[in-house]
């Protein structure tokens, strides 16, 4: 049994060399493994005469052993260690403030009716609200529409359904948010701000048209208010809601049963590369419709006309929501689509303001 104390050594050494548990698997099969170093030499004391083989057998398990406790050993520290090295990489700090995660997203018409009254509420105006389901006195005669008018027509407008021989005056969805600002005017009288965003509904349904959406309309009524007003009412509003250092207005005559005059509102923009820059360029795009208000929709609401005037506007909130943010298809608008409604979404908290920059 010679060379036993290499044999030791050598093991001992690739034990306490051995840098991980699979190194010092090799380690052990090439010891103690079926056709280990060890094991073979504890086969050849089977050809050995009794006297060596007892004395060379003592020795040969006490290598054996003496190996095999290394290899424990060494396990161990290495399981330590790697228990150790996880335990310093592997941690979590639970006084952490929880990931936030957006559960929802403001739809762009929200956004859009927040940055408006943001605008206007900076100029002086009032937010007014009334019904969706309103009497049709409300939403034709008291605005001057003859009942004549093709805007009453069935097939513009939803009439609520009436039982035959119910005589009561009909009821409709409104047309426009102008009824609202008739019950304030009537409720608060004159001089009144107030701006009205709101769902309205007509009978229409293609590309650019869906039976509900979303208009806001304005109105201001004093002593001396004239058109100069309403120009620079509307010229502040759109560099504010566009977010541009300045922008520029084209009044161009036109006819509402409402006001008198009337005018059809363009503002100056470009169009380069599918890109609308609005504030300049050489094109024009009608983006809202104003007026001052007719003498006898102020007489119909209580006000008058002798002692008051003032203008009144009104624009489509879904159409400046895509012009502004890029949007292209309206439908998209009212589909609930939750992929839509992530990619266009606003983050919920992030309400605008004038001082913060509306849409940052
Ligand atoms: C009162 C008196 C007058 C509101 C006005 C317009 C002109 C107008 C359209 C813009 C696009 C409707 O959404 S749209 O299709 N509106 O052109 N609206 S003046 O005039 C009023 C409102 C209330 C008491």
């Amino acid at each position: 049994m010679d060379g036993l104390a290499a044999l030791k050594a050598k093991y001992l050494t690739a034990v306490a060399d051995a840098a991980g548990e699979a190194a010092l698997e090799e380690v052990r099969l090439s010891a103690l493994g079926k056709k280990g170093e060890i094991s073979l030499k504890m086969r050849d004391l089977g050809q050995m005469d009794p006297s060596q083989r007892q004395a060379a057998g003592a020795t040969l398990n006490a290598l054996k052993d003496e190996i095999d406790a290394a290899l424990r050993a060494r396990k161990a520290a290495l399981g330590d260690a790697a228990l150790n090295e996880r335990l310093r990489t592997e941690w979590l700090d639970v006084t952490l403030p929880a990931r936030p995660r957006r559960i929802g997203t403001i739809h762009p018409v929200s956004q859009v009716m927040e940055e408006l009254t943001a605008i206007f509420a900076d100029m002086g105006f009032a937010v007014a609200e009334g019904p969706q389901v309103e009497s049709d006195w409300y939403n034709f005669d008291a605005l001057n529409i003859p009942p004549e008018h093709p805007a009453r027509q069935e097939h513009d407008t939803f009439f609520l359904h009436r039982d035959p021989g119910d005589n009561r005056p009909p009821h409709v969805l409104r047309t426009h948010t102008s009824p609202v600002q008739i019950r304030a005017m009537a409720a608060q009288g004159a001089p009144i701000r107030v701006i009205a965003p709101g769902r309205v509904y007509r009978m229409d349904m293609d590309q650019t048209h869906t039976p509900m959406f979303h208009q806001v309309e304005g109105l201001a009524i004093d002593r001396d208010i004239s058109m100069a007003n309403l120009k620079w009412t509307l010229e502040e509003f759109c560099r504010a809601f566009f977010e541009v250092p300045s922008v520029e207005l084209r009044f161009r005559a036109s006819h509402f049963p409402f006001t008198e005059p009337s005018a059809e509102v363009d503002i100056r923009c470009s169009w380069e590369g599918g890109q609308l820059k609005i504030g300049q360029g050489d094109k024009w795009m009608e983006i809202l419709g104003s007026g001052m208000v007719h003498p006898k929709v102020l007489t119909a609401a209580g006000v008058d006309p002798a002692k008051w005037q003032g203008f009144a506007f009104g624009m489509g909130i879904d159409r400046i929501a895509m012009l502004k943010y890029g949007i292209p298809d309206l439908r998209a608008f009212f589909e609930s689509d939750l992929r839509w409604l992530r990619h266009y979404g606003f983050a919920a908290l992030d309400m605008p303001d004038l001082a913060g920059g509306l849409s940052s």
